[in-house]
């Protein structure tokens, strides 16, 4: 792509505040960025999205570029957030997949028999990176336009990759789209440790694959959202989740770095994981994120080891009057100073409905905060 590529991007964030935090340092100013800071909830999404389905908008690289970038400029957050989603590997390689507004992912083919797996799981992972170049091209073109606003700006800004994790996104293929509890997924682990194996190992390379190929493409640090790893009992988060969410790790820890960068930051977030933090802060990751259920220095104390933080207003608080609001997110850094280094984000996704004004208001509170 010539005149778009930035190479050694990663390089150039090095400084960033965000990756500074990810790999332990304390940046006078704290880092924020929202899970699900593209989306629903910004006037210009909407007329972008207002044709097309989400999926071609996913693969669309201008279109996804523009609207990673949307929310950089509007809230000068740290940090773009790709904006892709946890299925669009599977969509690659020819899985048939739907986003249904409104709902979320939606299989036209549930894995119910040990036959389905059996079918799905013949697929090539290698699949996802040879058909990758317009992920790759997305990314290109948005390290471009974070490098232009980083001039602007006068402080680096990286853009994170992401994939989901082998167990979330089981979740969906075999329930065949969203679930309140997941029993189909939590089912098949006790009914076909074989299956289950099988399948979660193949998404841990089909997702593993899809998180390197946007950081080899220029992203500067990852995260595996294991979004419903939260509804799991301990015992078969450890046994039966974590390995394959290891293995998807692998893919991104074991590229090769560019020069002088010596760590590519990873972080790993779930929903609902108050029981299973420490099992989650493998030492392949340098930041666990938090959902608003545990409050951080709680969270920092059940971790166990000193990794970076990365949490956790509740999403509500958007929602809330600007002095209780204000109070909350104060709340949140200061809780924030029991781990190593803090990145403030939202407990989980910011809800379509909220004023994007709030949002831009945390991200002025967390700016202009300084530790005691
Ligand atoms: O039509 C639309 O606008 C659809 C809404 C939407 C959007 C904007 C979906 C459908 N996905 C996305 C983008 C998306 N998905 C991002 C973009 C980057 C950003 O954060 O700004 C990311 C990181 C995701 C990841 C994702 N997709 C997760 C993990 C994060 C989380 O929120 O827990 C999950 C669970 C999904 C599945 C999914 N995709 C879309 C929806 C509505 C859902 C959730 C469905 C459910 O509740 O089960």
């Amino acid at each position: 792509m010539p005149g778009l590529s930035h190479p050694l991007i990663a390089a150039r964030t090095r400084e960033s505040r965000l990756v500074r935090a990810l790999l332990g340092d304390r940046p006078q100013t704290t880092p924020v960025w929202f899970m699900r800071q593209a989306g629903r909830s910004l006037p210009e999404y909407r007329a972008l999205r207002s044709q097309g389905s989400m999926i071609d908008a996913c693969l669309d690289p201008a279109l996804a570029s523009e609207i990673t970038m949307q929310p950089v400029r509007r809230h000068g957050v740290d940090a773009a957030i790709f904006f892709s989603d946890i299925i669009v590997p599977l969509a690659l390689i020819g899985v048939d997949v739907e986003i249904v507004a409104g709902r979320g992912p939606v299989f036209s083919q549930p894995l119910r028999t040990p036959a389905d797996i059996a079918r799905t799981v013949a697929i090539d992972p290698a699949l996802v990176t040879e058909r990758g170049e317009v992920i790759a091209d997305a990314v290109g073109r948005t390290t471009a336009m974070l490098a232009d606003l980083s001039e602007e700006r006068g402080e680096p800004l990286p853009l994170i990759g992401f994939a989901g994790a082998p167990f979330t996104l089981a979740a969906y293929l075999v329930e065949g789209g969203p679930s309140k509890d997941h029993l189909a997924a939590r089912r098949l682990i006790h009914d076909d440790p074989a299956a289950w194996q099988d399948l979660t190992m193949w998404l841990a390379e089909v997702t593993g694959r899809f998180l390197a190929l946007q950081i080899e493409a220029g992203a500067s640090a990852g995260q595996l959202f294991d979004s419903w790893a939260g509804g799991l009992n301990p015992d078969d988060y450890r046994a039966s989740v974590l390995p394959a969410s290891v293995a998807a790790l692998s893919h991104a820890r074991a590229l090769p770095l560019p020069e002088g960068v010596d760590r590519l930051p990873l972080v790993h977030f779930g929903v609902g994981t108050g029981e299973i933090l420490a099992d989650m802060a493998t030492p392949d990751i340098d930041a666990l994120g938090v959902d608003y259920r545990v409050p951080l220095d709680e969270a920092r104390r059940r971790i166990g080891r000193d990794l970076t933080i990365q949490g956790n207003l509740d999403p509500a608080l958007l929602f809330a009057p600007e002095p209780v609001r204000t109070a909350g997110v104060h709340r949140v850094l200061e809780a924030g100073l029991a781990a190593r280094a803090h990145v403030f984000n939202l407990g989980h996704g910011v809800p379509m409905e909220a004023d994007p004004d709030a949002i831009s208001a945390v991200v002025r509170t967390v700016h202009d905060w300084r530790a005691p």
